[in-house]
């Protein structure tokens, strides 16, 4: 069976890799990726959840690859004492061509200087998958935890290495990916994803 995840991510990538590895050295799945087309425009992430945008960059990768398994995830930061922010612009929370640095920099600085107290914090993940019949499937995950003060570790991407999980003392960048795949939002969507391939043929 192939499956197709509709992502430019490579971090996210890496990810549904390792937590699908069971089907793939079983010989039942082969990942497909959009470097596997000759040609693909992502479309734009305008929908104003972690659902909607899923839902459109699954539609999307359905568009030029009708009857295949489909999968796509929207996912994100949110803060508490920010109103939820950045949420659904955490990848471009900087600016529109922002570095994974560029973002953590200014989610510091805006935490700094509002003094925030409260840096409880969630990772969410929202998940479409387009099963070979066109039946849409969802899937979610969430990931608990703090901001950190600091950035620190080096493993992982994006918000990585500001983000504590709830009852650790250090960052997910320094908890390592092993640790990260057992909790994050994405281990537990891709989870249910792995069971689903399971009881599909
Ligand atoms: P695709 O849309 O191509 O999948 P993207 O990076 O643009 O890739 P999103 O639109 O879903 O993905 O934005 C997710 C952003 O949220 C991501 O770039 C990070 O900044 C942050 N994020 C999501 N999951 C994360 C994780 O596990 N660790 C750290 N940051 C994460």
């Amino acid at each position: 069976m192939e499956l197709w995840i509709a992502t430019t991510n490579r971090g996210k990538l890496l990810e549904f890799e390792m937590i699908l590895e069971p089907l793939i050295k079983e010989g039942k799945l082969k990942l497909k990726t959009l470097g596997d087309l000759d040609t693909y425009f992502p479309p734009e992430e305008t929908g104003a959840t972690f659902l909607d945008n899923a839902r459109i960059k699954a539609r999307s990768l359905k568009a030029v690859r009708p009857g295949a398994w489909i999968v796509a995830e929207d996912s994100g930061l949110a803060v508490e004492g920010m109103n939820g922010l950045p949420g659904v612009h955490s990848a471009r929370y900087a600016g529109p061509k922002a570095s994974d640095f560029e973002n953590r920099a200014k989610l510091l600085k805006i935490m700094g200087l509002k003094a925030l107290a409260n840096r409880n914090a969630s990772f969410i993940c929202q998940m479409v998958v387009f099963d070979s019949d066109g039946q849409e499937h969802l899937f979610d995950g969430e990931l608990k935890g703090t901001i950190a003060k600091a950035e620190a570790g080096k493993t992982g991407f994006g918000y990585d290495s500001v983000f504590i999980p709830e009852g650790e003392t250090k960052t997910l960048a320094e908890l390592g990916l092993a640790f990260k795949n057992k909790v994050s939002h994405r281990a537990r969507a891709v989870e249910k994803l792995l069971e689903l391939l399971r009881q599909k043929p």
